[in-house]
């Protein structure tokens, strides 16, 4: 039996039962979302692509001026702890970085001790495999456009969720799961924790700016590389969605999750396209593969 079954967090030095796990109420993580984050999947007791998401992590920090108090090695010590300490063979790994709890009047942010938060808790799925089988609903907003690149720089990964949350309202009043926000000048960009990408005359699309580059997005566009389906990252008009042949949704939370209907009508054909379902099951396959898996030490 583990220590930590429903997961186990590090804070401040110690590892805790993540439903003891608190944060300082001052943290400006809290209080200012000011932070960047990070998160990896462990599927088989392997973590997928460990030195990506880190890689990711470390440009973010640099974007937003953030240190972390952690060196690589440290922070993958920390994250391999998490897990092991949990027993979880397939986890949600979460690495925050935070501006930090300032000292009393302290309003610059350059004189703040930056902290480091992780935590490993049972996988999550932003679309359940059942769901994966059929194929999702989504629209795309009308109400909400993602924020400015100029305001939040999308591809530091961020807590800012406020047009997200929002699109979400707006997808369930439509009766779909998932919105699929536009940048407010035609494009597409992206939807709450996942990429888009379209399928058209059998080649992929997905846009290239104002979105988080997803190690799940790249891990497609290699797999489309190895499977010699050919793609782009580029501008993704939104008529391109009303006249793609399939549609998918990509994140570290679920994989590849297929879109079957689309603002109330079917995608394509409807159900789940055939390059879709393909590239899904290449995406699983490659979590037992070595060349981007690192096995976590449980101890036993
Ligand atoms: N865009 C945004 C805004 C994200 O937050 C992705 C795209 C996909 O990136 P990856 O690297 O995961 O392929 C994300 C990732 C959750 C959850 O619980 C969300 C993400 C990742 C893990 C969990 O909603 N978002």
């Amino acid at each position: 039996m583990s220590e930590a079954p429903q997961g186990c967090a590090w804070i401040e030095g110690s590892y805790l039962p993540i439903a003891e796990a608190r944060i300082p109420i001052l943290d400006t993580g809290f209080v200012r979302s000011d932070l960047t984050y990070d998160v990896v999947a462990v599927w088989g007791g392997k973590f997928f692509r460990l030195d990506d998401h880190l890689d990711r992590l470390e440009r973010g920090c640099e974007r937003v001026r953030l240190r972390s108090p952690m060196s690589r090695a440290e922070t993958e010590e920390i994250l391999e702890q998490v897990v092991a300490r949990s027993g979880l063979r397939e986890a949600y790994v979460e690495t925050v970085i935070t501006r930090g709890v300032p000292t009393p009047g302290e309003r610059d942010p350059r004189r703040f001790e930056n902290r480091l938060y992780a935590y490993a808790i049972p996988y999550v799925w932003i679309q359940r495999p059942e769901q994966q089988e059929v194929g999702s609903k989504v629209v795309v907003a009308r109400d909400t456009v993602r924020v400015s690149p100029g305001a939040i720089d999308p591809t530091v990964k961020n807590f800012m969720w406020g047009d997200f949350v929002r699109g979400l309202f707006e997808a369930y009043d439509r009766g779909a799961v998932l919105p699929i926000l536009t940048d407010g000048d035609g494009n597409v960009t992206e939807g709450p924790g996942v990429n888009v990408f379209v399928v058209r005359d059998g080649a992929l699309a997905t846009p290239a700016r104002g979105v988080l580059e997803g190690i799940t997005r790249q891990t497609v566009l290699d797999i489309a590389t190895e499977l010699g389906i050919p793609a782009r990252v580029g501008e993704v008009p939104v008529s391109a969605l009303y006249e793609t042949e399939e549609i998918f949704l990509t994140s570290t939370a679920g994989g590849v999750m297929p879109v079957a209907e689309l603002d109330g009508r079917p995608v394509g054909a409807g159900g789940v396209g055939s390059l879709s379902a393909r590239i899904r099951a290449t995406y699983w396959d490659w979590h037992d593969d070595p060349r981007f898996t690192r096995s976590v030490d449980y101890g036993d």
